[in-house]
């Protein structure tokens, strides 16, 4: 069945056929649902969520499933503006007050139009399905034609460059040690894409959990597919018009997470592994002595005992809860890792706790599901089930409630098994699927998810009102509602630090911003400059760590010799100051659901050059990242959105809308400034919380135009912000020739520690004589080159700067 296509497939020595949905017989429509019925025997149900989300389900044999989904946030609500419907000779239309969805009596097929008229996509055969006599059900399928230069990003974590078009892809979670650039499938199941052509953009995502397909006209030139070996066509539409709001809409449908703790935002530290104890303080406080700051470390499979989770190797660790409170003194946050296999072994209490509960999955006929991993054999709880859940959440009590662990590494939850072919379980192991039992052929891609969000709760309900953080390897769409997530087994390679950047930005754009790559390499080690360019990309990435497999000498950030100690340093502290321009990032991107790393396209989808360009990414709203990804370089072309940009090192400017040569020396990475933006700063920290901050600086980077920048700031921890304890400020800059002026806006009931703010200009076009406004505190002498200081009130309501 593996070859399955979209032409007639060998299945058994038989020829395969393909079934269509026939002429649309009758049409009702309740609510926001209209039901189909068509000649073939087939159901089609379209839903309208909103005026730009619409969900399709064709139930074959005119049944259509019970309604049931991973993915989709409970807390995601419908919200329709306009809903009309019209009929033609030959079509029923349904009008949304963006999209007309045209469906074709004679064979249901669809075509979705906006209001201009223009075709935004169209079912080429649309619906097929054909039987799957190996397993019963049916393989789903759904086919449509590419536009004029179209262009595919997004599914998650495939490590090619950004548009995926003349590629055939495949969802199955996988564990993959060292995998290489262009291979398939990867960790992650995200069964969802983003297109553009001509300026309209919409994204597609087939929230079926089997096995899945997707084909960018790699096997016939103009047609995009995608298809499962079982269950639901059941895929929802989301328009654009722009990259931006489809990934936004994604997000609002698959759920956003809440804030998470500001330390998570910091460097971590890991590796396989940091033991015994005392090797786990030598880091951290290596880590101190250099200043180089750092806010977690992190404990892989060596600090349990014989792998047994929950449990500690008490002659590594005798006294976790000891050590966990003396790095908490420095400012280290304790992570440890936790696999889902559970030694099979009559003397440990959590084996036996689970048989006594019956959590863990069985085979077919009964037998319960045994498979070797790091413990040696292992029965794995079946976390597709609510009670499972539940009893997981449980042995968190002592990790979090007691040690006082502030976070969870979730790894190996693909499944991954070691010693067989397949390296996951076998098909027939069954799962609850949250009261749709099923096979592990349907279970698979959600396994790992379930897991984290099991992990999530356990974190959650004994963290004291703290906000938990977990890191997971594998994950289906949604998994962003309760977890980061890492890019797995990477090499210490050139290579591998151009998928690195690929990665992260193809998972922010499908939903997971909260995302980050082993920093350097986790196979291998890298040279000093690889360790250099990877860290100066990776303080871009939401999730900032350092791991390695331990397979070869070190890889902490002092590691490679002090020139690279210096460079890395200055990359760390640049992350510590920008923190809270990241937090607000994140805040951004649970209010409106924009990914925090944009591939240009995502900033102006009608700019051509754009649309083929993959390593620039804007980080947030006003950072424009270009990595050097090369050995030796001295510099690259970067390319420039339209607009003005300043280099942050040396605050010199290019106007978009072209490439230009940046240099970059080892010390530096090409970074940009949007013009007019007001970056927030904080002094450099060795933690987060280490400093009360007295001061905030505000970087304004002049503009004559007007733009608008925001600042989020809340408590950094815990839950009074869902209480309104939170500020959110606007800085909105309008420069001329001869004026500049500044206009703050605040809302919310968090007091921050600082009173003042340090604003600095950049880039002012004339020398300031007059300073005016509510607020202002005291005038420095820096006044020269376009550069000029001035202490406000953190209540400032109206600055004005003019000669
Ligand atoms: O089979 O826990 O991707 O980050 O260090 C290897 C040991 C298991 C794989 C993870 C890696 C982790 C390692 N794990």
């Amino acid at each position: 069945m593996e070859e399955s296509n979209l032409i007639s497939t060998e299945t058994m020595g038989s020829v395969q056929q393909e079934f269509y949905p026939g002429s649309i017989t009758n049409i009702t429509f309740e609510k926001e649902t209209f039901l189909i019925e068509c000649s073939n025997q087939v159901t089609i149900q379209i839903t309208i969520l909103s005026d730009d989300i619409i969900r399709f389900r064709y139930g074959v044999d005119n049944v259509l499933e019970r309604d049931f989904s991973y993915a989709i946030d409970d807390k995601f609500e419908k919200n329709i503006i306009n809903l009309d419907t019209s009929e033609s000779d030959d079509q029923y239309t349904i009008h949304t007050a963006t999209i007309d969805i045209e469906i074709k009596k004679s064979n249901a097929a669809i075509s979705i139009r906006n209001k201009d008229g223009e075709l935004i996509n169209e079912d080429e055969k649309g619906f097929h399905w054909e039987d799957n006599p190996t397993y019963g059900g049916h393989i789903v399928e759904m086919s449509k034609n590419i536009q004029d230069a179209e262009c595919f990003y997004g599914l998650g974590d495939k490590a090619v460059k950004s548009n995926m078009r003349g590629r055939r892809f495949k969802n199955w979670g996988s564990d993959v040690y060292g995998f290489q650039k262009d291979q398939d499938p990867l960790y992650k199941n995200i069964p969802f894409y983003l297109a553009t052509h001509q300026d309209i953009s919409y994204g597609i995502f087939f929230d079926n959990s089997f096995e899945s397909f997707f084909d960018f006209g790699q096997e016939r030139r103009l047609t995009t597919s995608f298809w499962a070996h079982g269950g639901e066509m059941n895929y929802y539409f989301i328009n654009g018009p722009q990259l931006m709001d489809v990934a936004a809409r994604y997000v609002k449908l698959t759920g956003t997470p809440e804030m998470p703790p500001m330390w998570a935002l910091g460097y971590h530290q890991c590796k396989w592994s940091y033991y015994p104890e005392s090797k786990v303080k030598e880091v951290s406080s290596k880590l101190r002595e250099l200043s180089i700051p750092c806010d977690a470390i992190y404990l892989d499979i060596d600090y349990m005992d014989g792998f047994r989770c929950f449990t500690w190797d008490l002659e590594k660790f005798p006294d976790p809860k000891g050590m966990v409170s003396e790095l908490k003194d420095q400012g280290f946050k304790t992570v440890v890792i936790i696999d889902p296999g559970i030694k099979v072994d009559k003397d440990y209490d959590v084996f036996q706790d689970g048989i006594k509960n019956d959590v863990f999955c069985r085979r077919a006929d009964g037998p319960y599901m045994k498979g070797k991993v790091w413990p040696g054999d292992c029965y794995f709880p079946d976390f597709t089930n609510p009670k499972v859940r539940d009893w997981w959440v449980g042995l968190f009590e002592e990790l979090i409630g007691e040690t006082g662990i502030a976070g969870v590494w979730n790894d190996m939850n693909e499944p991954a098994v070691m010693e067989v072919e397949s390296k996951t379980f076998p098909n027939d192991v069954r799962h609850d699927y949250d009261g749709n039992p099923c096979s592990h052929r349907k279970a698979h891609n959600v396994y790992g998810m379930q897991m984290t969000r099991a992990t999530y709760d356990g974190v959650k309900a004994f963290a004291k009102n703290k906000r938990p953080f977990l890191i997971t390897r594998s994950c289906y769409s949604g998994i962003q509602r309760f977890s980061s997530g890492w890019t797995g087994d990477n090499i210490a390679t050139w290579e591998h630090l151009w998928v690195a950047n690929m990665m992260c930005q193809r998972l922010s754009i499908s939903g997971l911003s909260f995302i980050g790559t082993d920093i350097g390499g986790f196979i291998d080690q890298p040279t000093p400059e690889l360790y250099t360019r990877w860290i100066q990309i990776a303080v871009f990435h939401p999730l900032c760590r350092t791991h390695s497999s331990g397979d070869h000498g070190d890889q902490e950030p002092y590691s490679f010799g002090e020139r690279t100690t210096n460079i890395v340093r200055k990359f760390i502290e640049l992350r510590y100051k920008l923190l809270p321009y990241l937090y607000t990032s994140f805040y951004q991107y649970i209010r409106d659901g924009y990914p925090i790393l944009r591939p240009l396209s995502f900033v102006d989808q009608a700019d051509q050059n754009v649309l083929y360009r993959d390593d620039e990414f804007m980080h947030g709203d006003n950072i424009l990242i270009s990595p050097i990804t090369e050995a030796n370089s001295k510099g690259r072309y970067v390319y420039f959105p339209k607009g003005k940009w300043y280099n942050y090192w040396n605050g010199s400017t290019v106007n978009g809308g072209d490439e230009h040569w940046v240099d970059a020396p080892l010390e530096e990475m090409p970074i940009f400034i949007k013009a007019g933006a007001v970056l927030p700063h904080y002094p450099v920290q060795q933690y987060v919380g280490e400093k009360v901050i007295v001061q905030l600086t505000l970087v304004v980077y002049y503009n004559d135009g007007q733009l608008t920048s925001e600042l989020y700031e809340d408590e950094g921890e815990g839950y009074d912000y869902e209480k309104g304890i939170y500020t959110l400020k606007t800085f909105s800059q309008e420069g001329s020739d001869s004026e500049v002026v500044i206009k703050q806006s605040i809302s919310g009931h968090f007091k921050a520690s600082y009173s003042s703010y340090k604003m600095v200009f950049i880039g002012l076009p004339f020398e300031v004589k007059d300073v005016k406004g509510t607020g202002v505190i005291q005038r420095t002498d820096v006044n020269e080159n376009g550069h000029f200081e001035v202490d406000v009130d953190v209540n400032f309501g109206e600055l004005v700067l003019s000669i």
